[in-house]
């Protein structure tokens, strides 16, 4: 059985010619590099390999590292691309100061003269109110070495419990959801094991728009016969060539899960073996999804009985199989929830920990996994330590060379910082390879906040919207500006090498933060002279972790092509597929492959709730929200790279026809698009491809074309992750 759909020009006309393949693209501009530089994409959590060519101290174009195993030289249309952001005219080559009476708002101000106002301001604020009263807002598109300083530079040079990262925005609802099934938070499997998949079932991923190469993995498997099952409201791209497309109305997937193992469990499609001897928790799950038969599930998640009896057919009885999944199901109130109910069909096939047999979340921003480890979330200590555990306090606090009574305990997460900063408990903050104003929900709250600062601090390499409420703007680092590395979305860890020096004034972003703890008497501990010594100092404080790095080096790294971690000493090579007989495991320590003392995986019991805020007579239309292939998260780098921008121009709001027709609306007319929160006006973009009781926009756009004016600030209780897929919208028609 298939549902594909019927109007695939149409979907093409919508979508553009398949984005994932531009391998062989070589930039012609006919003049000869002085070198070519092996590194990676700046932007998503892929991170493939590319080949820089530099002129004169300038990327001017790139090459395909073909040899670089992940994408084999394969980039999207950012990749292609990535290389114009750095001589657009927007860079920051000073430091800025906020002033009012010069145009744009600010004024250059020289570097030394910037990081003295900022150490001062810093400790007049703390001296006043308090240490608590300066947060750190910081970023998982950050290499290691850095988001690592940020969060010994908060706890130790500031003093303050209050970081926090927008892997909060991103990541979070599965790292806690791999953290209760499995213990530990990675993808499971190499992608290497995806090909090989007798069944690849896609949850909430735009697989080939937001993770582009990964299309060429699922592909593969199709090749080898795979059967390919996506569950989206929409028919993304990847979904107009799946054999099985799911329409879920959005924020029901749990209900769909907990429907999948019902049918698994009453025709005994189960793993018994590894359901009795390697997991626990079984017996609770299968008594609360008892009541989700065919017809409940139905009936909530909006899909035909007849298309999930099929998913649960081709997933009960797959021999092989691959689930991935995305912020779809993860960006939600019950987000948490979203990822145990996959975890758990998972588990209940036994499928994981063997070749081919594979589970993992698609991470986001191009450190979107190594970021999430090292301490810049505001409960965590480095290698994934808990900051509430004394051994673990004490741990870091010896590395750190400080009284584990000195160290703060565990802060908020980035939007109840926010709100702590409108009730006035936090008056000065300090964002690095951040744009809260554009990525946060409800922004027009988060505007109001900003506004409430008695001092604000930014680093970036673009004047970012969030900055503009800056009082200083410091000059940061382009990704081809400093080296270090990142763990990319499989758990390997690559390194970016450094192409050109950092312009004017402008320097890496970890020299600003040490200038910054100089400045302020506070440098003991923050005199690195080079990403490596940083690593050096990481590979102590994350060994014996779970995110165990002790035994990853550059030298290694480049030796072996990456290294996937836990890697614990020099003589290990990584650990390339995780809960494998017999890998290395601290904490069962040979009592089975999961990281729980008794080496068992965890079922965890996951209640359907629906969303926050769900339809009603006032608002009755659903809006979920997220990406288009050419742009990137708040946009502020690919809105500044022109063909990119051509790409895609502007936020349109898909609707389906039914939906349009109803509401008297043509294609390309103005809409608008109205919640609790806010109101915004976008062309309609009328498409087949969604559902008709949902509509859709892209979020990558500042100001009165923001989707976050719209979106509800509602937060999973476990994971804080906002509610961007589900709020409640009423649409009209421009003018009327
Ligand atoms: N081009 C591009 N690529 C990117 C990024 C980018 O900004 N642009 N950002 C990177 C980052 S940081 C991230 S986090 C990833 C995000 O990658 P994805 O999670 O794949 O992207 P999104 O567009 O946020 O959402 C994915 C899909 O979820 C669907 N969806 C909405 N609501 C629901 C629901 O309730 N259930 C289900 N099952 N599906 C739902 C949407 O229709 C959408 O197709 O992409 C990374 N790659
Ligand atoms: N409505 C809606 N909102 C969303 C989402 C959604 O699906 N829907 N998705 C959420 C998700 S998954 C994410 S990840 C967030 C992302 O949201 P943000 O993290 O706020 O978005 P970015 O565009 O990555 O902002 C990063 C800023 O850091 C700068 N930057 C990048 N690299 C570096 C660096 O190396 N050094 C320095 N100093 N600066 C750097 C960029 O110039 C940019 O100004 O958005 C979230 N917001
Ligand atoms: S944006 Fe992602 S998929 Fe595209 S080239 Fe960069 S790392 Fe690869
Ligand atoms: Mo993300």
């Amino acid at each position: 059985m298939s549902t594909l759909p019927k109007q695939l020009s149409e979907i093409n006309e919508h979508y553009g010619p398949h984005p994932a393949f531009s391998a062989g693209m070589r930039l012609e501009t006919g003049i000869e590099p002085d070198k070519v530089v092996e590194t990676h994409c700046c932007f998503c959590g892929q991170q493939c390999g590319i080949k820089l060519k530099v002129k004169d101290n300038t990327v001017i174009g790139f090459e395909p590292w073909e040899e670089f195993p992940f994408n084999r030289g394969m980039l999207c249309p950012k990749g292609v691309k990535r290389y114009l952001q750095g001589a657009h005219p927007d860079r920051l080559l000073t430091a800025l100061q906020r002033d009012t009476s010069a145009p744009g708002g600010f004024s250059p101000i020289d570097y030394d003269r910037a990081i003295e106002l900022v150490a001062s301001e810093i400790q007049r604020i703390q001296s006043t109110h308090g240490n608590d009263a300066f947060g750190i807002l910081s970023g998982a598109s950050l290499t290691i070495e850095k988001a690592y300083l940020m969060g010994k530079f908060a706890r130790v040079a500031l003093k303050t419990p209050y970081i926090d990262y927008n892997g909060r925005l991103c990541m979070v609802s599965a790292a806690a959801g791999n953290k209760k099934a499995f213990g530990i938070d990675r993808a499971a499997n190499p992608w290497s094991d995806i090909p090989g998949a007798e069944v690849v079932w896609i949850s909430g991923a735009n697989v080939a728009e937001c993770a582009p190469i990964t299309t060429n993995y699922v592909w593969q498997a199709r090749e080898n016969g795979a059967k390919i099952i996506v569950v989206d409201p929409r028919i993304t791209p990847i979904a107009r060539t799946c054999d099985l497309f799911l329409p879920i109305k959005p924020g029901r997937d749990i209900a769909l899960f907990n429907g999948i193992l019902h049918l698994m469990i009453e025709h005994d499609w189960l793993d018994h073996e590894f359901i009795n001897q390697r997991s626990v928790g079984f017996d609770a799950v299968a008594e609360h999804v008892r009541d989700w038969t065919p017809k409940r599930t139905a009936e909530v998640t909006g899909i035909t009985e007849r298309a999930i009896e099929q998913a649960a057919e081709w997933w009960g009885t797959a021999k092989t199989s691959f689930l991935l999944h995305a912020r779809g199901i993860e960006h939600h109130s019950h987000g948490v929830q979203n990822v145990l109910g996959a975890i758990n069909m998972v588990l209940a096939s036994g499928r994981i920990g063997r070749p081919n047999c594979g589970y993992a979340t698609i991470t986001g921003q191009g450190n979107g996994q190594g970021g999430r480890e090292h301490g810049q979330k505001c409960d965590q200590l480095p290698g994934a330590r808990d900051i509430s555990n004394p051994e673990h306090r004490a741990h870091i606090a010896g590395v750190w060379g400080i009284d584990e009574k000195e160290m703060p305990g565990a802060g908020v997460d980035a939007y109840e910082l926010i709100r702590k900063i409108d009730r006035g408990e936090i008056k000065g903050l300090l964002s690095i390879c951040f744009n809260p104003l554009v990525s946060l929900p409800d922004n027009n709250f988060v505007r109001r906040a900003l506004e409430k600062l008695e001092f604000y601090v930014v680093i970036d390499f673009f004047l970012n919207e969030t900055a503009h409420h800056a009082d200083i703007v410091l000059p940061g680092s382009l990704h081809e500006e400093d080296e270090g590395i990142v763990t990319q979305i499989e758990g390997r860890v690559i390194k970016i090498n450094q192409a050109v020096d950092p312009p004017g004034d402008a320097r890496q972003d970890w020299r600003i933060i040490q200038d910054i703890a100089k400045a302020m008497g506070r440098e003991r501990g923050f005199t690195f002279a080079t990403p490596r010594e940083m690593l050096d100092e990481l590979r102590i404080a994350s060994k014996g972790g779970i995110a165990d790095y002790s035994g990853i080096t550059y030298e290694k790294i480049e030796r072996q092509g990456g290294v996937f971690w836990p890697c614990p000493s020099d003589d290990h090579k990584g650990t390339e597929r995780l809960f494998e007989a017999g890998s290395w495991n601290p904490v069962a320590k040979g009592a089975g492959p999961f990281y729980f003392p008794d080496g068992r995986a965890r079922f965890n019991v996951a209640p359907y709730t629906p969303p926050t805020e769900d339809v009603d007579d006032e608002y009755p239309v659903i809006l979920t929200t997220g990406r288009v292939v050419s742009q990137f998260l708040s946009g502020t780098q690919t809105r500044r790279i022109g063909p990119l921008v051509n790409q895609y121009p502007e936020p349109l709001v898909e609707m389906h026809p039914q939906l349009a027709e109803r509401l008297g609306i043509s294609d390309g007319e103005q809409v608008t698009i109205e919640s609790r929160r806010g109101a915004i006006t976008l062309p309609a973009h009328v498409v087949t491809t969604i559902r008709p009781d949902t509509v859709f926009i892209p979020y990558h756009w500042p100001g009165n074309r923001s989707a976050n004016q719209l979106t509800v600030s509602a937060q999973d209780p476990i994971s804080k992750i906002p509610e961007y897929k589900v709020c409640a919208v009423r649409i009209r028609k421009s003018g009327d």
